[in-house]
This record gives structure tokens, C-alpha cells and sequence, in this order.
């Protein structure tokens, strides 16, 4: 998705506006971050991100009624409002919208000019401010988060509002799921197809943006299982996860991946052995799916070589996602200097994920058992999103998005 330009002139991001953004269909944190990155002008401040019900006229199908993300933007601009509303249709149909769609019918983006300076727009096509302002609460709750006076005409008392859920954009969360009867914080718990498809659910509700499921415990001096082992766990969760936008399969066997390459929801192969064959790492690069590799000591050389062997594979750098795999071949001080040193993983051009939570180079300095870990592995990534990570990998993806928020609206406010 390209970022439209603004149009040439002196008087460069010169306008004050406020955009809300909605969406209801589709993967839809990402309909947001995506749409963040296409609008024409300069971002000032941003609420965090809010789950309502559809507001719906009363004679909606039932279909319609799927929950909202909404959030508020504000921006300096250069568009003139007409402008500004054609752009905004462009980036909505950019997104998959379709412009012919029933007013009110679910949709993978809205994109609304609530506000533009103190300017009153009347005309066919566009009213500033936007006319449903006084009617939605959702709209005056944001308004208010981020500490907008609402005028006295329109003002709705919101002091009793409450969201379904809140959810920061950054960092992006990968939810652990494992169906394993011996992985070292939650063995055992998800082994049911029933109960680990509840948990990619309920993960997947929480803000994860994709769940990783494993089927072989790689804790410390774990017993192996063969693929067939492992793609009799995956075959039955597969098949009840359709629901699920993105799953990552944690796997080091060429047969597991060829498997789950043929389901259309497999995004990512989480290869943290590196042991994967030529044929399969090539499959992987044809099918556009995202490859996880991780570093299994502390030497960067081998990371640099890897890399260049996956991109003479036909692999591309957006689709490689580099983690420093904590735990792994370090001691416990080595995995904290690896943390401390997160910004440099950087230097390679892909993306970053850390994958700290719970483990037990935590044992250090905390004598929590495992499972109750939470509040160190989100001491860690709050570290891990200011060296810039794109994902963390974590158990209790809940807690640590009422971390984010929190943290993103004392950076907004
Ligand atoms: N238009 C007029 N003024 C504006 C403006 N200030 N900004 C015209 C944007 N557009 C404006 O809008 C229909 C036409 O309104 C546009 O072509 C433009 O010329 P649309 O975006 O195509 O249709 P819409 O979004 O279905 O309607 P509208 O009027 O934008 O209303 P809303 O408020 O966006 O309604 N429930 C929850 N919980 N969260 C939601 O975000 N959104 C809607 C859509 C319904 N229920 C919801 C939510
Ligand atoms: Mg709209």
C-alpha cells in the first residue's frame, strides 16, 4: 500500500484535522496500522484503538452485526477537505472496500473527516464536522481520551462508556499455543483440539496478530516426537482454525511444513533449528509465507550467512524475520545482554521478534515459577518495543496489551 503524495505547494501540512478510523471486517489491528501508513499528511497524536459494538439502523441483517476497532487520528494535511475526502475514499478501496456496499454494511475500513480546523463544511458529499459526531459515543469517548473539548451542542455524556476492549497497535503480538503434552509453562494444558482451539481464539481476541502453534516441546533436554507425531497433533486444530486470520507453525521438519503449507491461514513457519531443506525453504519462498530464523549462539556471522544463503534461495528480506532466540545456546547473563543489545538485530533489513516470555533465564532475578512469569516477560518487552521489535512472541498476550495501552496513552497524551 503506497502513501498518497500530498500536493505540491508552499503551505506543506499546514491544516489541522481529525480522522476516526473504523473497521469490521478482515485482520482488523492490521486494516489499521496498514491505513495509518497510507494517509496523506503528517500524524501528530493518535488514540489508542477501541472494540464496540456496531452501532447498526434498526433493520440491519444480522450479519452485519460483527464488533468495531475504531480509533482517532489527528494529522496536518495540506488536502483541502474535498481533497482530503477523495484520498481517503482512495485509501478505503486501496483496502478492499467496496464503494457500491450497502451504507453500514460491514466493512474492512471506514475513513471518516470528523473534524477540519475550526472549519464548517455543508456540502453533498461532505459535512465537517462529521454529522454522526453527536450521535456516537464511541467517537466522543476517543475525543476525550485524547483530551478533545467536545462543544456543548453535541456533548454526549460518555462518563458511563465502556469499550469491549482496548488494544494498543505496536508492538504486534504472536500468541504461544502449544499442543504438547511437556512444553515448560503451559504443557500439557492445550493438548485437547477443543481447548487449543479456545486458546487461538482467545489469543486472537486478546490482539495477537498471529498465533504460533507447536507440537514439539523444545524446552531444555525435551524427548522428540517424529513428523507424523507432529502432524497428527496439527491435522485436527488446523481444521477447527478457520476462524483463525494467521497462524505461525513452530516446526523443524520438512514434512510438517509441507503439510500446513496447504492451508491458506499458514502465514508463517517458525524455523528456529534452521534445519529445514533447500525444496522446502524454496516452497516456502513460492507460497509468499514468512520464514522465522533464529540465532542459536551468540556469534551474528552466522545470521549474516544464513541470510544470504535464504535470499539466493529466492527468499526476500520482508518475508524473513530475524530472532535472537533466547534461551537458546546462551547463558542466562548472555540472554540478557542479547536483550540490551536488541536495536543492533536491526542491522540485517528484516524484522525482528523476540521470543522471551517466561523462559527461565528469568530464574536470575525473579524466583517466580514459570507460568507465573507474566509481569517479568512484560518488564522485557517493554525494553524489547523501545529497541524497536516488530513482534513478540508471549504467552499472555492480555496483560501484555493492558501494558501497551497504557504505555501508548501516556506517550499520546
Ligand atoms: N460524508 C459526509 N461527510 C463526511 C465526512 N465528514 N467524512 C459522505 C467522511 N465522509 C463524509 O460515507 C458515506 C458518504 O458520506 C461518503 O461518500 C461521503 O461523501 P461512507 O464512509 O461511504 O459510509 P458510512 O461509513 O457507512 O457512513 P458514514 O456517514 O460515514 O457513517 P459512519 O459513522 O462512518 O457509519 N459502529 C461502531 N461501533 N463503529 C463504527 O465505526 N461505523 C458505522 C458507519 C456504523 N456503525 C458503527 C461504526
Ligand atoms: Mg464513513
Amino acid at each position: 500500500m503506497t502513501k498518497i503524495q500530498n500536493p505540491p505547494g508552499p503551505s506543506f501540512n499546514n491544516n489541522l484535522v481529525l480522522l476516526a478510523l473504523g473497521t469490521n471486517r478482515g485482520d482488523r489491528l492490521q486494516n489499521l496500522r496498514s491505513a495509518l501508513n497510507c494517509l496523506p499528511g503528517r500524524l501528530l497524536r493518535m488514540s489508542h484503538v477501541i472494540e464496540t459494538n456496531a452501532q447498526l439502523p434498526p433493520a440491519a441483517p444480522a450479519d452485519w452485526n460483527l464488533p468495531y476497532l475504531n480509533m482517532l487520528v489527528s494529522m496536518k494535511t495540506d488536502y483541502a477537505p474535498a481533497e482530503l475526502l477523495s484520498a481517503l475514499k482512495l485509501i478505503e478501496k486501496q483496502h478492499g472496500r467496496d464503494p457500491e456496499a450497502p451504507r453500514w454494511s460491514p466493512r474492512v475500513l471506514d475513513l471518516d473527516i470528523l473534524l477540519y480546523g475550526n472549519k464548517e463544511v455543508n456540502s453533498a458529499s461532505l459535512t465537517i464536522p462529521h454529522a454522526e459526531l453527536k450521535n456516537r459515543d464511541f467517537l466522543q469517548f476517543l475525543m476525550e481520551t485524547m483530551g478533545y473539548e467536545i462543544p456543548g451542542a453535541i456533548k454526549m455524556d460518555v462518563s458511563g462508556y465502556a469499550p469491549l476492549r482496548h488494544y494498543a497497535l505496536h508492538p504486534k503480538f504472536v500468541g504461544i499455543l502449544n499442543v504438547t503434552p511437556d512444553s515448560f509453562s503451559d504443557g500439557g494444558k492445550f493438548l485437547q483440539p477443543d481447548k487449543a482451539e479456545q486458546q487461538a481464539k482467545k489469543l486472537q481476541l486478546d490482539g495477537a496478530s498471529i498465533i504460533d502453534i507447536g507440537a514439539q516441546s523444545t524446552r531444555p533436554g525435551y524427548d522428540e516426537i517424529p513428523p507424523s507425531e507432529e502432524i497428527a497433533r496439527l491435522a485436527p486444530l488446523l481444521d477447527r482454525c478457520s476462524d483463525i486470520k494467521n497462524i505461525s507453525i513452530d516446526t523443524y521438519f520438512d514434512d510438517v511444513v509441507k503439510y500446513v503449507l496447504g492451508k491458506n491461514n499458514v502465514k508463517w513457519i517458525n524455523d528456529q533449528a534452521s534445519v529445514l531443506g533447500s525444496q522446502t525453504l524454496k516452497l516456502i519462498a513460492d507460497r509468499d509465507v514468512k520464514l522465522v530464523i533464529m540465532q542459536r549462539d551468540m556469534s551474528t556471522v552466522w545470521l549474516r550467512d544464513r541470510l544470504k544463503y535464504l535470499q539466493n534461495l529466492g527468499l526476500e528480506k520482508r518475508n524473513i524475520i530475524v530472532d535472537p532466540g533466547i534461551g537458546f545456546g546462551k547463558t542466562k547473563y548472555q540472554n540478557l545482554h542479547l536483550i540490551k543489545q536488541l536495536k543492533m538485530l536491526r542491522r540485517h533489513g528484516c524484522e525482528v521478534l523476540l521470543g522471551a516470555s517466561r523462559k527461565s533465564f528469568m530464574t536470575h532475578h525473579s524466583a517466580a515459577p514459570a507460568a507465573d512469569r507474566d509481569l517479568e516477560s512484560i518488564a522485557v518487552a517493554c525494553h524489547a518495543r523501545d529497541a524497536g521489535v516488530d513482534y513478540l512472541r508471549v504467552h499472555n498476550v492480555a496483560d501484555h496489551m493492558r501494558f501497551f495501552v497504557t504505555k501508548h496513552c501516556i506517550e499520546n497524551a
